[in-house]
């Protein structure tokens, strides 16, 4: 059984990705880190930077670790606020576990990208998995820069890397962290205590979105891939459905009728306009078998249980 360490454990995706790692690895083979002193995880936790390659490897060894699924990012908006430490963040950290595949310290990485690499000049309804990337933010940026370095270790050095673009991520465990599409996991968090929720987006701001589980489900399927059948070493494209604001309130009015909402679009419109509406990930169906299984109101119904069990809401009001 190999052994896996995850950094950036304690964020958005990390926080259910962990317990998805544990259920079908078990957890005494997986190792959460981050950068906080203490993890709440089912599983061993190790306080790393992943800016400091040394106590990266010094973890590995300890633990012997095979896989490494490396996810801390400063994500679209909040990396605007600070590009260079973004950058440096983003683009370093990445570069530190890349070496260590190549020096073969560890035999598989999962590193995740995002729609963000797109730009205003990329065909925006249905983009291809190959197509023109002119990311105008920061993050974007350098998830474009780090897909292509990627790609370059696979090929030089023969790295077994592995990696998805992700939409917008709906999950139910992290508070929302910096990000643009980070509105459609506020407004369950609303929704849950019947709090009317003011959107920074436009109500007819269209964009990819996914529930967390599948998001999981994805990420644990490529790399469960055999090696052969991954065509595509920058990063996949990865979709499952495309919501407006008011489509996902409309979503929510149905359980939770008396729910309102008002709109306020602020920077971050601006870095949705220059993201795709929709994402062709025919590319991935094909060579490892990706499906979904949630639409919007199948997530809606889990967003909403498993948010009222999480906060208790003792008034529940759906
Ligand atoms: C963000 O909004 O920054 C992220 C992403 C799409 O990568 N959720």
């Amino acid at each position: 059984m190999n052994k896996i360490l995850v950094i950036g454990a304690a964020g958005q995706l990390g926080s259910e990705l962990v317990t998805g790692l544990c259920n079908t690895y078990g957890k005494e083979n997986v190792i959460a880190s981050d950068i906080h002193e203490k993890g709440d995880f089912e599983c061993a936790y190790e306080l790393v930077n992943a800016l400091d390659p040394v106590r990266i490897e010094n973890v590995i060894q300890e633990h012997d670790i095979d896989e490494v699924y490396h996810l801390a990012a400063i994500l679209s908006a909040k990396a605007e606020s600070n590009p260079l430490a973004s950058w440096y963040l983003n683009m370093d950290s990445l570069l530190n576990v890349l070496e260590l595949g190549r020096r073969k310290i560890i035999k598989k990485i999962y590193w995740p990208s995002s729609i963000a690499v797109f730009g205003p000049s990329t065909p925006r309804i249905s983009t291809p998995q190959s197509t023109v990337m002119d990311p105008n933010t920061v993050y974007g940026i350098s998830k474009l820069a780090g897909e292509r370095w990627c790609e370059y270790y696979n090929e030089k050095h023969g790295v077994d890397v592995r990696s998805l673009r992700y939409p917008g991520l709906i999950g139910y465990k992290h508070a929302p962290g910096g990000g643009t599409t980070d509105y459609a996991v506020d407004i369950y968090f609303h929704a849950v205590k019947n709090k009317p929720f003011e959107c920074f987006l436009s109500p007819e701001t269209k964009l990819p979105m996914m529930c967390m589980d599948d998001a999981v489900k994805a990420t644990i399927d490529v790399m469960q891939a055999p090696s052969d059948r991954i065509k595509i070493r920058s990063s996949y494209n990865l979709a499952a459905f495309s919501v407006t604001p008011d489509s996902m309130f409309n979503s929510i009015k149905k359980k939770v009728p008396d729910f309102s909402i008002s709109y306020k679009p602020d920077f971050r419109q601006a870095i949705a306009n220059s993201w795709p509406v929709s994402i062709d990930d025919s590319q991935a169906r094909k060579d490892w078998g990706w499906k979904h299984a949630f639409d919007l109101d199948k997530m809606t119904g889990a967003m909403l249980d498993a948010l009222h069990a999480k906060l208790n809401t003792s008034d529940r009001v759906f």
